[in-house]
Order: structure tokens, then C-alpha cells, then sequence
């Protein structure tokens, strides 16, 4: 007479262990897609709130603001400095709007780095820089445009995001425009965080 014990024979877990790694391998790369989408876009709306933010506090005090990345103390604007992503930024009440964070100017908000995966980029006229300042009105000082990028380590060009910013003011998230798979910045150039 025969018993058939409760356990899995060798073969069956043979088996189950086999299709639990080609699952593995089909489906980690995909979960990292995802992940990559995931942060790149709540960067997004991060920079997208914080600019809204930046915006309505200037016409609510009527006063310039601006945003700058700063050195590790948050204590000055590294205006040429690209790096977004480094120590992160100061928003603050630029009393003089000369764009740099002087004695007895009030700070509304500061942010340490973001992601340590994730590069971050304003880009202005084509140039990358590190200072944007609304005026008081809600505009864009000088009436120049601007665009910030976000682009996680290891992502290709179509999960890259960015917010535009109009000569007006306007905050809007960036779009394919061209449906070539890629956004573009406020030039209508492809975003790119190089
Ligand atoms: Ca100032
Ligand atoms: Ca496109």
C-alpha cells in the first residue's frame, strides 16, 4: 500500500521554485520602471506645489519671492550652481529682489535634497541656473520662462518630468507635445537633465 505524505515531492518544489523565479526575473524590472515613474512624478508635483506656493505668497504680500538652491547651511543662493538636488532650497521674501537671501529676509520653506537618485535642473532661457524669483504681481521677473526637470538615476528620456513656468506666472505640468514619447521644456526642446 502506497501513503501519500502531506509535503511536495522534490519535483513539485523543483517546479514552484522554477516559476517563482522567472517570475521574479519578469517582473523586478517592471517594478523598478514603476518605482522610477513613481518618484520622478512626485517630484513633480512637489516642484509644481512649491512653486504654486511661491507664486501666491508673492501676490499675497505683494512682495518679490524667490527660490534659490543654497549651500548645505540654507544660508545663501549658489545662483550659478545647477544642482538642484544637492542641498536642496530656500524659498524666501526677497525684500530687494537682487535673487540672493539678504540680512532680515524672511525664509517661507526649505527643502534638504529630494532623492539621492533624483537630478533636478532649472533650466532658463537654455541656460541651467539656480535662482527664479516671482514678482509681486505673480509673475516671472524680467518676463523670462523657465522649465525644471526631474530625472531619476537610470530613467530614459520619456519618464523624464518637469514643471514650466510662463513669462505670467503660470505653473503647468510638462507635456508631449509632439507624441514622440518625450516631454518638452518651455523652449519646446526635449527635457534632458545633461
Ligand atoms: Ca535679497
Ligand atoms: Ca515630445
Amino acid at each position: 500500500m502506497k501513503y501519500r505524505t502531506n509535503g511536495f515531492t522534490l519535483v513539485e518544489t523543483m517546479i514552484v521554485l522554477a516559476v517563482a523565479a522567472i517570475l521574479v526575473a519578469v517582473a523586478a524590472p517592471s517594478f523598478n520602471q514603476f518605482m522610477i515613474n513613481n518618484r520622478t512624478q512626485s517630484t513633480q508635483s512637489f516642484i509644481a506645489a512649491t512653486l504654486a506656493q511661491a507664486r501666491s505668497e508673492a501676490l499675497k504680500q505683494n512682495q518679490h519671492i524667490t527660490i534659490c538652491n543654497t549651500n548645505r547651511a540654507h544660508s545663501r543662493c549658489r545662483r550659478r550652481n545647477e544642482e538642484w538636488d544637492q542641498f536642496g532650497w530656500i524659498m524666501f521674501v526677497d525684500t530687494n529682489a537682487n535673487e540672493q537671501l539678504d540680512g532680515g529676509e524672511t525664509i517661507l520653506a526649505s527643502r534638504q535634497s529630494i532623492n539621492g537618485a533624483m537630478a533636478i535642473r532649472l533650466k532658463r532661457t537654455g541656460n541651467r541656473v539656480g535662482v527664479f524669483r516671482f514678482t509681486g504681481a505673480g509673475a516671472s521677473a524680467n518676463d523670462l520662462t523657465a522649465t525644471f526637470v526631474a530625472c531619476h538615476n537610470g530613467a530614459v528620456a520619456s519618464q523624464f518630468r518637469g514643471v514650466t513656468i510662463a513669462a505670467t506666472g503660470r505653473i503647468a505640468a510638462t507635456r508631449d507635445i509632439d507624441n514622440d514619447d518625450v516631454h518638452e521644456d518651455h523652449l519646446g526642446n526635449d527635457l534632458s537633465c545633461s
